[in-house]
């Protein structure tokens, strides 16, 4: 048909997703289709998301739904959308309801739901004539398992979809991204641990918006050059947000804002924690964190793997292997440092009654996921056979508390560490499989890992109290962090602190997360950029990869390097597999160690730089770790960075990834940078420039125009956050600068809602720094700020005044000015001239 042959490669939507089909001309024109088939002959097979231009495509007249009728509403309008032909897909619905609704100024809604000209929806900015959203551009499909619709998007800078392991910056090159929870070490191309439909655009300018479908089925997400992207999902209904910006940094904030804010992290959470897996005992753990300490290496918080467990069962200990861990917990303790340790989800269900109390009291309380057939639904995973806890139930959290609870009492931790969470399965679907039906069978199914939708997981069909895991699969980490911060704030009456594999959208309010079981590569370190950026896109900032990687065992120098990079991951935590030999800071020769320190020491020194960005990404949903074009989105050479990231607006990271270097090249945005350690600038064009990195450095940069405040680094946060501060200025080229510190205890929950804290905010202008108490309800008093560094002090100065005080001063031939011994109360204004 000629319309078909009209239609350009880019703009020809897949009619036949199928997989492991090989689509025939019959086939395709069996459903109404263009058949036409591409000239290379891989795209007939569809093995992976590559899928390459699809050979069987909607044509432009094929039918969809028309809009009927429609009424204004309070907020926006509603209508009536209907079709009179059904698609290939069983139980088409042919009638359905549009509600549009302006929630916010900068936030739209849309929902399509049942209800007892083609219809299209097309969003434009009116400032730009940037098409944000068009639908019209394939037919929507709104069948029981079957719901898609397209659209087209305004330029190929898509981000965000987790979890994906991939650049930064998506590939629109017809690129299929699936999402269905799935305990698998990340690899391209796969569905992995979480799944959050949600993506930011960048539109011609800078402008940038976000959209969110709010759903929890197994879906795809097409991308194709158009550029265009479909959504494609298996249940629930379509029901989707779409986020205005302008910037990149206000769409983030319109997303949490819907999803929930990420919670404020208890202050060791941001500290260097050291896990493994193959710790054989409690002592060998402990002995590590002694060496740690011997070597005046920082560590907050030391962790245990599956490996303290009697028989891998939850809310045990080995009693002989572990005997000694109440005393490592009180150690520790003793030292002001924190104990985490590992839960799994699956429950031991194989022990004699009446010497398990979690399965016991769990069967008693029935909070145990069910079968088809309503008998608890038995898996397998390290404990052997399992019953799955069903975090959809209210009752389950109270259980889930209660043993927590008892374990408390016996090994006093303080924070969590999920894992398993997808729910991981090692059969699949359970011990007696699973029924044969449409659940586990669907007309359509999303490129899953193993192709189906219980590989490695609970079957399809097990029931939940809320709904079938079929709807509810992808929630399970979500609701399991959920249950478990809550109880951990009962039992310990501070933040909780608890670390997830499985993430949906609102996680960061309970959780933050780790990326997953990485490879000891230098593939690996690079890509622990993306993902730290996503997730901080998502909603979650505190997230890290394992640092030094998770299985094979890394060279010195990449976990030199690691560490580097990991001193700037939100969270910062050191994990190997079992078998591998260490690859803590201390298991390496005395330069490689020393390194290490330096690295950390240096991520301890910016504490309070760290803890105010966590501050501002709780109360308005800011990033943390930050991609350069959030900062510069009008620089489109910023826009597929990953080799580099900020810390809030001011600091620059460029790490080495690579072995056998010590320069590395880094992307300078236009303006002033100044080095660090030096307070030497350089004038950036908006270039590449190159900078050397020996093998105990990572480069750091301050933008100008900042101000942050820094501590004396010690071994633990404990010590190291009651240092006296140290604030550096980095001056613009008209001498002025800005920057803030939130300070509270912390530890005690909800301090910045129930006003436990102190904000100050920093400003240099005209040769005068104003610290300003704009408030100050928690005893700041015992911090004084007792170092001014000034980056960019164009001449040397005659005198220098501290709050019209005279005082003694250095200057270097690097424009640097510092003024030191000030003794001066944070909690008090001052101010600090030179003239
Ligand atoms: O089946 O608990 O991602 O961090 O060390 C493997 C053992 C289970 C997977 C986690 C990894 C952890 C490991 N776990």
């Amino acid at each position: 048909r000629e319309v078909c042959t009209l239609i350009p490669e880019a703009w020809r939507f897949d009619c036949y997703p199928e997989r492991g089909v090989v689509v025939t001309k019959e086939l395709c024109e069996a459903r109404n289709c263009c058949f036409i088939p591409a000239s290379s002959p891989s795209s007939a097979a569809r093995p992976s998301g590559r899928n390459g231009i699809p050979w069987c495509f909607y044509p432009p007249d094929f039918p969809s739904y028309s809009l009927v009728s429609i009424n204004d509403t309070s907020l926006g309008q509603r209508g009536t959308l209907a079709k009179e032909v059904k698609t290939y897909y069983p139980a088409d619905i042919l009638t359905l309801e549009v509600e549009i609704r302006h929630e916010t100024d900068s936030r739209l809604r849309v929902r399509v739901k049942l209800s007892k000209e083609p219809f299209g929806l097309i969003v434009k900015r009116s400032s730009t004539g940037a098409v944000l959203l068009n639908s019209t551009v394939a037919p929507l499909f709104y069948a029981d398992q079957f719901l898609q619709f397209s659209t087209s998007l305004p330029s190929q800078f898509i981000y965000g979809l987790g979890e994906h392991r991939s650049t930064f910056l998506h590939d629109v090159h017809w690129n299929t991204l699936t999402m269905w929870a799935r305990d698998v070490p990340p690899m391209e191309q796969t569905n992995l641990y979480g799944a959050h439909p949600f993506y930011l655009a960048m539109e011609e300018g800078g402008n940038a918006h976000g959209f969110f479908l709010l759903n929890s089925n197994a879906m795809d997400v097409v991308l194709q050059p158009a550029p265009a992207l479909t959504w494609r999902t298996i249940g629930g209904i379509l029901d989707f947000y779409v986020f205005l910006g302008p910037d990149p940094g206000s769409v983030i904030e319109q997303y949490v804002e819907v999803v929930g804010y990420p919670a404020m992290p208890i202050y060791w959470a941001l500290g260097y924690h050291l896990c493994r897996w193959g710790y054989n005992t409690s002592d060998s753990a402990w002995e590590v964190v002694k060496n740690m300490r011997n070597y005046g290496i920082p560590q907050d918080v030391q962790w245990n793997d599956i490996d303290y467990m009697d028989q891998f069962m939850d809310f045990t200990y080995d009693s002989s292997k572990f005997a000694t861990l109440p005393d490592m917990v009180k150690d520790l303790h003793a030292h002001d440092q924190r104990y985490v340790m590992i839960l799994d989800p699956g429950i031991s269900s194989t022990q004699p009654e009446g010497t398990y109390w979690p399965f016991d009291e769990g069967l008693r309380r029935q909070v145990f996921i069910k079968d088809a057939e309503g008998r608890t639904l038995i898996g397998k995973v390290w404990p052997g056979l399992t019953a799955y806890p069903d975090f959809s139930d209210a009752v389950t959290h109270e259980w889930w508390y209660d043993n927590l609870k008892r374990f408390h009492e016996k090994v006093p931790f303080d924070g969590l560490w999920i894992d398993m969470n997808e729910p991981s399965n090692f059969l699949d679907g359970s011990t007696n499989g699973c029924p044969s039906d449409s659940l586990e069978n669907p007309p359509y199914t999303p490129g899953v890992l193993g192709g189906l939708l219980r590989a490695k997981t609970l079957c399809a069909t097990a029931q939940q109290k809320q709904s079938i895991h079929y709807n509810m699969h992808s929630l399970y980490g979500l609701m399991e962090a959920k249950a478990s911060a809550s109880a951990l704030k009962r039992i310990v009456a501070k933040r909780p602190f608890v670390i997830s594999r499985s993430t949906f959208p609102s996680q960061g309010m309970y959780s933050g997360h780790w990326l997953g079981d990485n490879r000891s590569q230098w593939k690996d370190l690079y890509t622990s950029i993306a993902g730290m950026l996503t997730f901080n896109l998502l909603g979650i900032p505190l997230v890290g990869a394992d640092i030094c990687g998770f299985s094979e065992e890394p060279e010195e120098e990449l976990c030199v390097r690691w560490t580097q990079l990991g001193a700037f991951y939100p969270f910062t935590r050191n994990h190997n597999a079992i078998d591998m030999k260490p690859q803590d800071p201390t298991a390496f020769s005395p330069l490689a160690r020393t390194a290490m320190k330096q690295a950390l020491l240096l991520r301890y020194s910016l504490f309070p730089v760290l803890y105010t960005l966590f501050h501002h990404a709780h109360v308005h949903g800011h990033t943390v770790a930050r991609p350069l074009m959030f900062e510069f989105p009008k620089d489109v050479k910023t826009y597929g960075i990953d080799k580099q990231f900020l810390w809030g607006k001011s600091l620059l990271v460029t790490p080495v990834l690579d072995p056998g270097v010590d320069y590395v090249d880094g992307y300078f945005p236009e303006g002033l940078w100044y080095d660090y350690y030096t307070g030497y600038s350089v004038r950036s064009k908006g270039e590449e420039l190159p900078l050397q990195a020996p093998l105990d450095k990572i480069n750091l940069h301050l933008r100008e125009g900042s101000v942050i405040p820094t501590q004396t680094p010690n071994l633990t946060l404990w010590v190291s956050s009651g240092q006296p501060l140290h604030l550096i200025s980095a001056l613009s080229d008209d001498g002025s600068a800005t920057g803030d510190l939130f300070w509270d205890d912390g530890e005690s929950i909800d301090t910045y809602e129930t006003n436990q804290y102190t904000y100050i905010i920093f400003s240099v202008a005209q040769n005068v720094m104003t610290s300003q108490v704009l408030h100050n309800n928690v005893e700041a008093t015992y911090i004084t700020v007792e170092l001014a560094s000034f980056y960019g002090v164009k001449e040397k100065p005659s005198r220098v005044l501290v709050n019209s005080q005279d005082a003694s001063f250095t200057y270097r031939e690097n424009q640097v000015l510092t003024v030191a011994d000030l003794g001066l109360n944070l909690s008090q204004n001052f101010t600090i001239s030179w003239m």
